[in-house]
């Protein structure tokens, strides 16, 4: 567990692991995120933004350039860039729980591959602001419904857009940042 800060700074608020088969190369198009954001009662508003997905060997280079989220389980807003990115914005000592998808231009573009036999860890960061006492974050990868297994869209080097239901083992802990 990590604090959150005083003031708004970017943090890495979930970590997971990916591993590619020895048979051949995953293509990875997009990842959900389950997110809750506990904002307590002050006049500060918690929120995250700037919501930006790395492979943690090269935090220069974002791998999405696209974010869409989705609160309380309804449908997802229009997507967003990465810099006007946010989530639980504008809602004052009101918590938030919903998903943050994150791809490259679109959900059906690839947006990393992962070679064959080896494992990739990525890691989601974003600016936080107006953390007060008591506010957490918890994120984790999953599925933004039963009828949309979207937690990991892949594909290999013949079908793509495979859902979540495909993967061994999905990464599905939870990761917390509190005060
Ligand atoms: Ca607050
Ligand atoms: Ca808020």
């Amino acid at each position: 567990m990590t604090s959150c800060p005083a003031s708004a700074v970017t943090l890495t608020l979930l970590e997971f692991k990916v591993t590619a088969d020895a048979g051949q190369d995953v293509n990875i198009y997009s990842f959900n995120f389950g997110a809750i954001l506990s904002d307590n009662a002050t006049a500060t508003d918690l929120y995250i933004s700037n919501i930006t997905l790395y492979n943690k060997a090269d935090l220069a280079t974002p791998l999405n350039n696209r974010v869409a989220t989705s609160t309380g389980g309804a449908a997802y807003a229009a997507s967003t860039t990465v810099a006007d990115s946010d989530f639980g914005k504008n809602d004052v000592s009101l918590s938030r729980s919903g998903d943050i998808e994150v791809f490259h231009d679109t959900t059906s573009t690839v947006m990393d591959i992962i070679p064959a036999g080896t494992i990739v860890t990525y890691v989601v960061k974003a600016a936080v602001s107006g953390s007060a006492q008591y506010d957490s974050i918890i994120m984790r990868v999953s599925d933004w419904s039963t009828g949309d297994k979207n937690a990991l869209r892949w594909g290999d080097q013949w079908v793509a857009g495979i859902d979540s239901t495909y993967v061994k083992v999905l990464p599905t802990d939870y990761a917390s940042l509190s005060r």
